[in-house]
């Protein structure tokens, strides 16, 4: 959050120096005042342990001061933030706003941009914005959650924002740089809260909208080979009651939509990256990898593990 490259980004960074300015202020003025008075009022000498410091009571001078100062300096700091927090929630998207809708899972992201059709999981693409003019695009993020509560956290690109069932929440992201931008969810939400990685691919508006085009495309069935054998074994097993695969019978909404897996840059939400390797080791029992996982160990045969990670390498 000290390199933000958001302009959402930028308003919270400018808002907590001025917040960590006031505070540092009064740590060095307190620490200060502590050692002066260790100091200065240390023993002497044994004819010091007999006397009394003087003792003051009902100094209106004194209660006024340590009462009427830190409600101030509360007040700048709620002000100083609310400010931010209201900016921030009254930004009014512009009609080209690239709309997502990220749903929270124990513990995955799903993602959909509902106008465009697309269903992913665990990683947003988003196109880069300049700061003014006909280039501005920012990026309007609804917030829901299928279980419990999770929190969208995006460090350089968005503060925190909570996912709450039955509630829709908002935020926005207005990259001002290309790039992979790293978040996790920041609610503690079971077992694999820490195994909840999410992923903004911030690239340029041409290869975002080529990005949206690819995604589009339903991913071809193979018709031979080992990849046509692990299309029937996937039919076969039950992978088709969780998993959706676009342009097929398999319409699961329970797990990650695996039609265009192979686009994805990780799996599991971020435990390992995407190789033919993890893959195949995901299949076979994915509680070796994320354990605790929605995700049963489906005790396939060896045979159709290799079949069934074909069949996945297609879908891109
Ligand atoms: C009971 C529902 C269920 C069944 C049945 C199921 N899955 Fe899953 N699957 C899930 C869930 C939930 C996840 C997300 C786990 C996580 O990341 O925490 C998942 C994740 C995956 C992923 C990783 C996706 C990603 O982008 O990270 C793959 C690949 C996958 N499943 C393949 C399969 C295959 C192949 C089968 C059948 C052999 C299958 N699944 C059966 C629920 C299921
Ligand atoms: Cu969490």
């Amino acid at each position: 959050m000290f390199q933000p490259l958001s302009r959402q980004a930028e308003m919270i960074h400018s808002a907590s120096l001025v917040v960590l300015a006031i505070t540092a202020g009064i740590f060095i003025v307190v620490s200060l005042l502590l050692v002066y008075v260790v100091w200065k009022f240390r023993r002497k000498g044994p004819e010091d342990d007999l006397k009394e410091p003087p003792q003051i009571y009902g100094s209106t001078h004194i209660e006024l001061a340590w009462t009427v100062v830190p409600i101030i300096i509360v007040l700048v700091l709620i002000l100083v933030t609310s400010r931010t927090i209201g900016e921030i929630q009254n930004r009014k998207m512009p009609p080209n706003a690239v709309e997502i809708r990220l749903i929270g899972h124990q513990w995955w992201w799903e993602v959909r941009y509902e106008k465009e059709g697309i269903v992913t999981a665990n990683e947003l693409h988003v196109p880069v914005s300049q700061r003014t003019g006909e280039g501005m695009r920012p990026t309007q993020i609804f917030l829901e959650s299928a279980d419990v509560i999770h929190s969208f956290w995006v460090p350089q690109l968005a503060g925190k924002t909570d996912l709450v069932p039955n509630k829709k929440n908002q935020t926005w992201i207005e990259p001002f740089a290309k790039g992979t931008f790293f978040g996790n969810c920041a609610e503690y939400c079971g077992t694999q809260h820490a195994n909840m990685l999410l992923r903004v691919v911030v690239e340029d508006p041409e290869d975002y909208e080529k990005w949206v085009q690819t995604m589009k495309q339903p991913p071809a069935a193979p018709q031979t080979g080992l990849a046509a054998q692990g299309h029937k074994a996937f039919f076969e097993n039950s992978c088709i009651n969780c998993h959706t695969v676009d342009g097929t019978i398999a319409g699961g909404v329970y797990g990650p939509d695996l039609s265009k897996l192979m686009t994805r840059q990780t799996i599991g939400a971020g435990v390992a990256p995407l190789t033919p390797e993890t893959l195949r080791a995901w299949v076979r029992d994915p509680q070796t990898l994320k354990t605790g996982c929605f995700m049963p160990d489906m005790k396939l045969l060896d045979s159709e593990v290799d079949a069934i990670t074909a069949y996945l390498l297609t879908l891109k």
